[in-house]
């Protein structure tokens, strides 16, 4: 039988308080893990994302000084690196960002605000979430054209590692690239295929999503570029991917779907998309290679799904 999944955009409200990994309980190993006073903020943030309901607008949050100072190093080191490394539809939407939403050195942007002018580019919106998501219940948002994002920031102990997503891998590394229509295509691609997927099905689609939408380079004229979120929030990786030293293969999904990788060190392999349009076309055909008996659509004007 077909595993339950979101028909409803409200239906996401559901997911909330099925996390793996919760804000407050940190990895031994989590830079942060030690630090009760960091513990306390997250939980006082991740409180927002725990009671959010589909429709209302983002809570803001007061950033303290220090989570600003730790924003500020990220941000530095990686917006000197995005001129020569990141794809071209990341830094024609940099600039914007830097104008509409207050992206800037000493400022952490608010998601509401994210969110509103993800809306008007794509119609994506950001949901506030309290850690990691099943990979079933994070691709299935991106059917409804919804990102969920953590609003919390790594320790400032640390500032250029974090073992999670946290605002600056968000921020940095996802919303650019949800601002293109083509790649937000794409995105809602993988999520549509992921509706009522067999398990089997969401781990392949998952490890496509992982050599994409974190860990994609692309071809862009004579060069290679980076796009995914992992690669455009690591100082270290984003330079690593475009050296000399990973190996390079062409994006196709069936061959991607069996790729093994490791979580917690720089990629061996990368998988080179030519476009964002190719790439959805060749997730599409996957798609109807998976073992699904029913195909599906979204209605954005009713924000539901309808199945076919
Ligand atoms: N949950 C959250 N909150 N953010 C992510 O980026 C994320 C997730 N990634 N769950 C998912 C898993 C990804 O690694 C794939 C789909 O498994
Ligand atoms: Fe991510």
């Amino acid at each position: 039988s077909t595993p339950w999944f979101p028909r409803k955009m409200v239906d996401l409200d559901t997911f909330a308080d099925k996390v793996l990994e919760m804000g407050e309980e940190l990895d031994s190993d989590h830079p942060g893990a030690k630090d009760a006073a960091y513990r306390a903020r997250r939980a006082e943030i991740t409180k927002i994302a725990k009671t959010y309901k589909t429709g209302q607008p983002i809570p803001h949050i007061e950033y303290t000084q220090t989570e600003i100072e730790t924003w500020a190093a990220v941000f530095d080191k990686l917006t000197g690196m995005f001129p020569s490394h990141a794809c071209r539809e990341h830094q024609h939407v940099f600039p914007l960002l830097v104008q509409n939403c207050g992206y800037g050195t000493h400022t952490i942007p608010q998601l509401e605000s994210v969110s509103k002018f993800l809306k008007d580019c794509t119609g994506f919106t950001l949901r506030p979430v309290m850690g990691l998501l099943t990979s079933r219940d994070f691709l299935n948002g991106l059917a409804f054209r919804v990102f969920h994002s953590t609003q919390y920031i790594r320790h400032h102990s640390k500032p250029l590692y974090t073992p999670e997503p946290d605002v600056c891998h968000e921020l940095l590394g996802h919303v650019p690239l949800f601002a293109n229509p083509d790649f937000a295509d794409f995105s809602q691609e993988i999520g549509l295929a992921s509706l009522g997927a067999t398990d089997e099905d969401i781990e392949r689609l998952a490890t496509i999503y992982w050599f994409t939408v974190e860990f994609g380079i692309c071809r862009q004229g004579d060069q290679i570029r980076a796009y995914g979120a992992g690669l455009l929030s690591s100082f270290g990786e984003l330079e690593y991917c475009l050296s000399d030293k990973p190996e390079i293969r062409p994006f196709e999904p069936a061959k991607v779907a069996q790729q093994k990788y490791p979580i917690t060190e720089y990629q061996p392999v990368y998988f080179v998309a030519e476009s964002f349009k190719d790439a959805q076309m060749r997730v599409r055909e996957f798609a109807n290679s998976c073992n699904r008996p029913f195909s599906v659509r979204y209605n954005a004007y009713t924000e539901s799904i309808e199945i076919l």
